[in-house]
């Protein structure tokens, strides 16, 4: 039995994981990334593709941004199809000139294992953490299993980025932790093409036969998604059927048809949110998906997960370097206010987005949601600082 002693053990090594791993060796705190899967899977799985104003501002003041800046696409705009037209949502023109960066989650985790990787500080592939004890402790003990047998941890802090349903939540006693959640009766089939973009900007697009979203990587890579039963699986998709699918929902009269191309990944994916509240326990603290999920089609997602180390960093620097438990003390209540508001917009943006297979006054309202948007600039407004800030509204100046 080996035994690793450090002052904190960091669950996960998605963006959440890794950035705190990152901003805790840049103030000389000693971290060890704990992560179950290999380096090669963490490394490609797709998932995320917006990154917020505020948060690629903050990943560029954290020193791992110069990437995302030279090779992200900033996009100025959003534009919204619906009842066969479309509708340019001008984001920076409402939102003093903001914009979003389209730039992979796949990517920003590249970026962070090769900023830890560089300072030689600890990042444990294939150790899976297998129990947590003592988080009323001084000292917590975290029992994990690795390539070279089982390993124990002991830290002062165990931060839980574990992603949803991970053992950290579950270590929280069921007396102490509300779990929140909503499922959505539907999910996304999601690819990823090795076709040019057919568009310069995202296109969010209702149609009657169900949901479609035109996204993409790079000039050469496109990420497209079609709403689909949440019963329904890959294997009932040829890409033929996922091709036509997708241009039929978003056709419209006058812009040109889809890119088709190889299709290199693809993947459903359940649509619900949840919230686990309080977001810490005793020396036990929760970030990104192990505290919230929300549905994608507000791209909120990762931008959360990196808000919360934004509170949490610093939080741990204060009590680590000087014993102030301050920052600490509020970080459960600061982020649940941001993710709540999340999860408002990101309901509001699925509920108005995927057509209702009955409910045809639901439906109606949707699209009495959807004509207010291109019509009234108010609203236009509110819809562009949610999309391109939500995570940051909270920071000063925001
Ligand atoms: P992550 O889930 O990224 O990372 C958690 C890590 O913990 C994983 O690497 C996992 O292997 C590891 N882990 C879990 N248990 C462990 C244990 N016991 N021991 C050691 N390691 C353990 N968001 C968007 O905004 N847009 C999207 O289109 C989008 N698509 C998504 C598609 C899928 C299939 C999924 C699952 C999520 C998607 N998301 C999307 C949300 C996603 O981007 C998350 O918000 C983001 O990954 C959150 O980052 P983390 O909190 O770091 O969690
Ligand atoms: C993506 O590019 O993967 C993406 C973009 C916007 C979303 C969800 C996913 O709302």
């Amino acid at each position: 039995m080996t035994t690793l002693r450090t002052r904190v053990a960091i669950i996960g090594a998605g963006p959440a994981g890794l950035l705190l791993g990152h901003l805790l060796e840049r103030a000389g705190i000693d971290a060890v990334v704990l992560e179950r899967r290999s380096r090669e899977y963490v490394e490609h799985r797709v998932r995320a593709g917006v990154i917020e104003y505020g948060v690629a501002n903050f990943l560029e003041e954290s020193g791992v941004g110069d990437r995302m800046r030279r090779e992200g696409l900033v996009h100025h705009g959003v534009e919204l199809r619906f009842d066969r037209a479309s509708h340019r949502v001008a984001l920076s023109e409402l939102y003093d000139g903001r914009a979003i960066t389209v730039y992979g989650q796949a990517e920003v985790v590249n970026d962070l294992i090769k900023a830890r990787v560089a300072t030689g500080a600890p990042l444990l592939f294939e150790t899976e953490v297998q129990s947590i004890s003592g988080l009323l402790n001084s000292t917590v003990t975290i029992e994990t299993q690795s390539p070279d047998g089982p390993l124990t941890i002991e830290a002062d802090f165990v931060v839980g980025a574990d992603g949803s349903h991970g053992v950290s939540v579950a270590s929280i006693p069921a007396s102490v932790v509300t779990r929140y959640e909503r499922v959505y009766p539907f999910s996304w089939l999601g690819i990823l093409a090795e076709a040019a973009p057919a568009t310069e900007e995202l296109i969010y697009c209702r149609h009657e036969r169900g949901f479609a979203l035109y996204s993409m990587r790079s000039p050469s890579v496109s990420r497209l998604y079609l709403g689909v039963d949440p019963n329904d699986s890959l294997e009932n998709w040829s890409d033929e059927r996922i091709w036509d699918e997708l241009t039929i929902r978003l056709a419209t009269d006058d812009v040109p048809a889809i890119q088709r191309g190889p299709i290199i990944e693809r993947g459903i994916t359940a649509m619900r949110s949840v919230v686990i509240a309080p977001m810490r326990y005793g020396r036990l603290l929760l970030a990104g998906d192990a505290a919230h999920i929300v549905p994608p089609t507000g791209a909120k997602g990762m931008n959360l997960a990196l808000a919360d180390i934004r509170v949490l960093a610093p939080a741990l620097i204060a009590q680590l370097h000087e014993g102030d438990d301050r920052l600490l003390e509020r970080y459960s209540d600061t982020c649940l206010e941001r993710v709540w508001r999340a999860e408002e917009f990101s309901t509001y943006m699925t509920q108005m987005l995927h057509p209702h297979a009955t409910d045809e006054f639901e439906n109606g309202v949707q699209r009495a949601r959807l004509r207010q948007i291109v019509t009234l600039e108010s609203t236009a407004r509110s819809l562009a600082r949610n999309y391109v800030n939500l995570s940051s509204l909270q920071e000063p100046g925001a």
